[in-house]
């Protein structure tokens, strides 16, 4: 009877932690004034938008995320009338699990120089990123070849670059 329960607790664990693996925060950190760590929820529960872009397949996909302006806004980033002298020289590291990294210039991200919107995707055509892609992926609508893409987001660092 013994033996039974502690397999089943096995069973049960094994299949809970398999349903929460994927959950991911996302951390905000750096030259911001509030930072922050955004949980699953959070996330979901922010405005969204979708981005028409161009898989490496040729393929138009709709994504859909939270843009990162509204993100680092959040956490209080220097953007909008902020955005200007000494503040135009920082930069945005994005972090991957697997430690790929990413830079973004302020301005990329700022609507107000930026002709694109860079989103932290949660889906594409409708359903959740793949395993190994996701829970959150960059998207960089424009850029030729989608090396800044970054899969499977896992903190956002502002810095100066002097
Ligand atoms: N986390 C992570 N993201 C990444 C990479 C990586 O190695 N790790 N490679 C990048 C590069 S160089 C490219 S070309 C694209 C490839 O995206 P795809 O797998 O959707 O075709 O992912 C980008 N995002
Ligand atoms: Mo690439």
């Amino acid at each position: 009877m013994r033996y039974n329960s502690c397999w089943l607790f096995g069973v049960i664990s094994f299949v809970l932690l398999s349903l929460t693996s994927r959950a991911q925060t996302i951390s905000i950190s750096g030259e911001v004034t509030k930072p922050l760590t955004l949980q699953a929820a959070e996330l979901k529960a922010m405005p969204h938008t979708d981005v028409m872009a161009t898989d490496r397949d040729g393929k138009e996909r709709k994504y859909s995320g939270i843009p990162l302006v509204d993100l680092l806004k959040q956490a209080g980033a220097t953007l909008g009338a902020d955005l200007r002298g000494e503040n135009l020289t920082k930069y945005v590291i994005v972090k991957a699990v697997d430690g790929y990294e990413v830079l973004y210039a302020l301005p990329e991200i700022d609507p107000e120089f930026a002709t694109r919107t860079i989103i932290l995707a949660d889906s594409v055509d409708g359903a959740p990123l793949a395993k190994g892609v996701g829970p959150y992926r960059m998207v960089v609508p424009g850029e030729k070849k989608p090396a800044r893409w970054i899969r499977e987001v896992k903190s956002i660092d502002v810095r100066f670059a002097k």
